[in-house]
C-alpha cells in the first residue's frame, strides 16, 4: 500500500509512527472524509486526511498500478511478466494482456510460417557473415552458397548524428581516401570491400569534418606506431562454414535436445564432403539427418539427465577445406538461469578438498602455509556430489585459476618463499587445441588433470550449480613458454618496472614480481594467444564464467577482445558467457569498478566499497547502521539495472571476516595483515559475540541486491589474518565448534530465504525503522507483491522495536521469524519485534 497526504512534510517514518499513535486510540472519533476510491481507505495521521491505498495501488485516489503491477481486468495485479516467462527460444517478448501475457517473437526473429515458433530473420541471421543469398520464407533463414568473399563494415549513427562523407580507410587501402560508405533506407551506413584475407587496422574518417574515429561496435583492435585502431580480420572465403540455424530446443522431462545447422559452401564451391558434418557431444558421436539440398542437418539428442551439454559440429569440403568448429552449449534444466538469482561460493582449489593425495608434491623448502596443501578437483568433486554445496544454498561456484603454474617457488613482497599454490603464477596460458604448448599441462598437476576438471564441471552442471574460474590475464610465470619464446617480441612489457617498486603509479605496465612477466596487450599477436586460450577454455570445458583478474592493470582493448572473443564463440547459442571482474578498490570506487562494466565488457565487478563498509559496520562496529543506511541508498543501484555486481564479506586478499569481528586485526585494510599471518595468527574465539556479529552481516548481504560471495570456511567463521593466513586449510563437520556450525545454519536459512523470495534479489529496499543511536534498522525489500522484512540489531542489549506494516498489508496475523522460527503477532498492523543483543530476524509471507 502507498501512502498519499495532502500534507507533503511527513516522512514515511514520522508518519508511520503517527498512525501507530492514531490506532492507540489518541483521535477515534475524528471523520475521515477523503474519497479514497475502491482501492483505498480514508485515515488520519497527525491531523492530516490521507488515503491508504491498498497492495498494488498508488495515487491520490488511489486508482493507478504501483511498479510492478499491471491493470488485468479492472484490477491491478502483479505484472504477470515480471519473472519473465518466456523462455521458448528466440520468443522471449512478454507482453501483458488483459487477461495474462503473451510470448512474442524477439525483435530479430519472427514466425513467418505461422507455426508457434520464432526462428532469427535473414536480416539478423546473416550479420557476421561473409554476404551470400537467404531466403527465410520457410520459417528460418537459409543461407544458399557458395559464400562470397566480400567484406562488409557497417557503422550506425547514434540518433540525431550528422555523419556526413564518411570513409574507411585503412590497412588494406593503405590509409587512402576514397572508400566511402553508403546509407540504405534503414539509416545503416556501409561499405563492401574485396580485399584478401588478412588482419587489417582501420578506422572511420569523416571528410567533412577531417574527424578520425574507431567501430564503436568491434571489439577487436590493432595498434600501429601507438595508435590505436580497429581491427578486421578477413577469413580466407575459401573454407565452408557452419551455422546454427536457431537457438536448441530441450524438453526437460525426456532430456531432449534438438539443433539444426547448416553447411555454407565456401567460395571454391566444393561441395560438402564425404564425411558429411559431424557432431560430437562431450567426444561422443551423435548422429543427424542430413537434408542434401539445403546441407541442413537436423540433430535429436534424447534422454539426457539435467545439466550442460558441450556439442561440438565439425564439416570439410569435398576438397579438404575445414570449416571452423561450431561449439553449442546447451542447458537441460527446469528453470532458466540468470545471474541475478545466483549465490557465489568461492573454494580456492588447493585449500579447500584433497581428494588425491598422490598429487600434492609441495614445493621442499617452502613453509606450509605457503605451499600446496593437498586441494583439487577431485576434492571439489566430492564436496558437489555429497550435497555440501547443495545444501548451502549455493548454485555458482568460483575456483583458481585452472592453468599449470610454476613448480617451484618464489621469494614474496614480505621476502618470504611462496609455491604457486594460489594458481597465480600460471605458465600454460596460450594453450589451445591447435597451440598445445610445449613441456607444460593445460591443468595444473597438483588440481588433476584436463579431464579431471571436465568431470568436475559435469558434476557441478548435473546439480544446477554454475562454474566460474580464474582467468589470470594480466602476466605469466617466467617459466611460461610464451615468455621463454616471445620476450624479444614485444609482447611483454619492458624493461622491467616493479609494482610495488614504483608506488603503483604505472598500473598497466609495472611487474608484479620480477618473475612475473606482463603482458603488452598493444601487441595483437599476444592478445590473440590469450583471447584463443580464454576461448578454448569455454568450447572445451564448458566453464560458465571467469573471474577476471587484476582487471585495472590491463589496457580496456583486452577486456574487450575477452568479451568479443567468448561472445564471437556463443553468438548462435544465445548463452551469455558471465564475466566478473576484479578490481581492487576503496570506499570511494565505484566510478573506478563501473568503468568496466557493459554488455562489451564485464557483467559486474567485486563491490568494493559495499565490502569496506559492511566490515566497518557489522564486523568492526567502527560505523553504524545509520552509515550503511545510507550508503545503500545510493549503491543498491549505483551500477543500473543491467550489471550484476557481486557483494562479500571475505576473499582471499583481506583479513577473514570473523576476525574483524572479534577485534583480533588492528586495522580495516588489514595492513598488518601478512605480519600477522606469519608470527600471530589469530585462533577461533571462544566467545560468541564475533559469529553473531557475522550472522548480522551475512542476514544483511543476502538480502540485498548482487551475486552474494561466500569465501570458503566464512559460511561457519573461520578464523585468519591476512594472506596467507586466510586461506587455511577447509574444515568440514565434525571439525566446527557451536557457534560454527550455528552460524552454518543462519547462513543455510538465509540462502533458502534468498531463493524463495525475488524481492531478496531484486527487490527495492525502503526503511521501516532506524534507531536514532544506529544500532537497530528494519528494512523490508519490496518487489510485486513478494516481500522480505529484516531486522538488524546491532547494540550488545535485547532491543524491542514497533513496526508498522500496514503498507504491506499485513493486519492481523502471526508472522514466524526464518532464522529462530519464533513466531510474532502482528496486530493492527503492528509488529513488535523483541531481538537478543546482535540478533536478526526475517519475516516473509
Ligand atoms: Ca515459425
Ligand atoms: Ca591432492
Ligand atoms: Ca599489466
Amino acid at each position: 500500500m502507498t501512502w498519499i497526504s495532502r500534507s507533503s512534510t511527513l516522512t514515511m517514518l514520522g508518519l508511520l509512527v503517527f498512525l501507530a499513535s492514531c490506532d492507540d486510540g489518541s483521535n477515534p472519533t475524528a471523520p475521515c472524509e477523503m474519497d479514497c476510491g475502491a482501492h483505498g481507505r480514508c485515515v488520519i495521521a497527525a491531523g492530516h486526511e490521507g488515503c491508504l491505498c491498498d497492495p498494488g495501488y498508488l495515487g491520490e485516489d488511489c486508482a493507478a498500478c504501483k511498479s510492478g503491477y499491471v491493470l488485468q481486468g479492472a484490477e491491478c495485479a502483479p505484472d504477470p511478466c515480471l519473472d519473465s516467462p518466456c523462455t521458448a527460444p528466440h520468443q522471449g517478448v512478454c507482453s501483458t494482456t488483459d487477461t495474462g501475457f503473451v510470448c512474442l517473437c524477439d525483435d530479430d526473429a519472427q514466425d513467418n510460417d505461422n507455426d508457434g515458433t520464432c526462428r532469427p530473420t535473414c536480416a539478423a541471421a546473416i550479420q557476421g557473415y561473409n554476404a551470400q543469398s537467404c531466403d527465410d520464407s520457410s520459417g528460418e533463414a537459409l543461407f544458399f552458397g557458395p559464400r562470397s568473399c566480400s567484406t562488409v563494415v557497417e557503422y550506425t549513427p547514434e540518433a540525431g548524428e550528422s555523419v556526413g562523407d564518411l570513409q574507411l580507410r585503412g590497412e588494406f587501402n593503405n590509409w587512402a581516401v576514397g572508400s566511402a560508405l553508403t546509407a540504405a533506407a534503414d539509416g545503416v551506413y556501409s561499405i563492401t570491400l574485396d580485399i584478401p584475407a588478412g588482419d587489417y587496422a582501420y578506422k572511420f574518417y569523416g571528410a567533412s569534418a577531417d574527424r578520425w574515429f574507431e567501430d564503436p561496435v568491434n571489439p577487436f583492435f590493432k595498434w600501429l606506431n601507438g595508435e590505436r585502431n580497429s581491427r578486421l580480420k578477413v577469413e580466407d572465403c575459401q573454407a565452408p562454414y557452419l551455422r546454427l540455424l536457431h537457438r536448441a530446443e530441450v524438453d526437460v522431462p525426456s532430456g531432449a535436445v534438438t539443433l539444426r545447422v547448416q553447411y555454407v559452401d565456401g567460395s571454391a564451391a566444393a561441395g560438402l564432403g564425404p564425411q558429411g558434418i559431424q557432431v560430437s557431444r562431450s567426444g561422443v558421436p551423435v548422429s543427424g539427418t542430413l537434408d542434401g539440398v539445403t546441407h541442413t542437418l537436423l540433430i535429436k539428442d534424447q534422454g539426457l539427465g539435467k545439466g550442460k551439454y558441450g556439442y561440438r559440429i565439425e564439416a570439410s569440403d569435398a576438397a579438404g577445406h575445414s570449416a571452423k568448429p561450431l561449439v553449442v552449449p546447451v542447458w537441460v534444466e527446469d528453470q532458466p538461469f540468470e545471474w541475478q538469482d545466483a549465490v557465489l561460493y568461492f573454494a580456492l582449489t588447493d585449500r579447500f578438498a584433497d581428494g588425491n593425495p598422490s598429487n600434492n608434491a609441495p614445493v621442499p623448502g617452502v613453509d606450509a602455509k605457503a605451499n600446496w596443501q593437498g586441494g583439487d578437483f577431485a576434492g571439489l568433486k566430492q564436496k558437489l556430489e555429497s550435497g555440501y554445496f547443495t545444501d548451502l544454498g549455493v548454485n555458482a561456484i568460483w575456483i583458481s585459476s585452472i592453468s599449470q603454474n610454476t613448480g617451484g617457488s618464489g621469494a614474496g613482497d614480505d621476502g618470504k618463499e611462496y609455491a604457486g599454490y594460489h594458481s597465480y603464477w600460471p605458465i600454460s596460458t596460450g594453450w589451445t587445441n591447435e597451440n598445445q604448448l610445449e613441456g607444460v599441462q593445460p591443468t595444473d598437476p597438483h588440481f588433476g588433470n584436463l579431464q579431471e576438471f571436465k568431470d568436475l564441471v559435469d558434476a557441478a552442471h548435473a546439480r544446477g550449480i554454475r562454474v566460474l574460474v580464474d582467468f589470470v590475464a594480466n602476466h605469466v610465470h617466467q617459466d611460461s613458454p610464451l615468455w621463454q619464446q616471445h620476450q624479444s617480441e614485444g609482447w611483454f612489457h619492458t624493461p622491467w618496472a616493479g609494482c610495488k617498486e614504483t608506488n603503483w603509479e604505472q598500473p598497466i605496465t609495472c611487474w608484479f614480481a620480477p618473475y612475473l612477466p606482463d603482458f603488452e596487450y598493444k601487441n595483437a599477436q599476444a592478445v590473440d594467444e590469450v583471447v584463443n586460450h580464454a576461448v578454448w577454455m569455454v568450447e572445451e570445458t564448458n566453464i560458465d564464467g571467469f573471474r577476471l583478474d587484476a582487471v585495472k592493470h590491463m589496457i580496456d582493448d583486452f577486456v574487450y577482445s575477452v568479451r568479443g572473443g567468448i561472445d564471437l564463440s556463443l553468438r548462435m547459442s544465445g548463452e551469455r558467457f558471465y564475466m566478473v571482474g576484479e578490481t581492487f578498490t576503496g570506499e570511494d570506487g565505484s566510478d573506478l569498478l563501473e568503468h568496466y562494466i557493459g554488455p562489451r565488457l564485464l557483467d559486474g565487478q567485486f563491490d568494493f566499497p559495499l565490502y569496506w563498509q559492511v566490515t566497518e559496520v557489522f564486523l568492526r562496529e567502527e560505523r553504524d547502521l545509520k552509515a550503511l543506511e545510507s550508503m545503500v541508498g545510493w549503491n543498491d543501484t549505483r551500477y543500473g539495472d543491467w550489471a550484476v555486481m557481486s557483494t562479500f564479506l571475505g576473499n582471499h586478499d583481506v583479513c577473514r571476516a570473523l576476525s574483524h569481528a572479534a577485534g583480533d586485526i588492528s586495522d580495516m585494510w588489514c595492513n598488518e595483515g601478512k605480519n600477522q599471518a606469519w608470527n600471530s595468527p589469530p585462533s577461533a574465539p571462544t566467545d560468541p559475540q564475533p559469529y553473531r556479529k557475522l550472522r548480522l552481516a551475512w542476514t544483511f548481504l543476502m538480502t540485498s541486491p548482487g551475486v552474494p560471495l561466500i569465501y570458503y570456511g566464512d559460511e561457519f567463521g573461520m578464523e585468519g589474518a591476512g594472506d596467507p593466513d586466510n586461506r587455511r586449510f577447509m574444515r568440514f563437520g565434525a571439525d566446527l565448534n557451536g557457534e560454527q556450525a550455528a552460524t552454518m545454519e543462519v547462513v543455510k536459512r538465509l540462502t533458502a530465504i534468498r531463493h524463495a523470495h525475488r524481492a531478496t534479489r531484486r527487490g527495492e529496499r525502503r526503511t521501516i525503522a532506524l534507531a536514532d543511536d544506529g544500532l537497530l534498522w528494519a528494512y523490508v525489500m519490496e518487489d510485486g507483491d513478494d516481500w522480505v522484512l529484516v531486522v538488524l540489531n546491532r547494540a550488545d542489549a535485547q532491543r524491542t522495536q514497533s513496526l508498522d506494516l500496514s503498507a504491506l498489508g499485513v493486519a492481523d496475523t502471526t508472522l514466524v521469524d526464518a532464522l529462530s522460527d519464533q513466531p510474532f503477532e502482528a496486530g493492527g498492523g503492528m509488529l513488535e519485534v523483541t531481538l537478543g543483543g546482535h540478533e536478526a530476524a526475517v519475516f516473509a509471507l
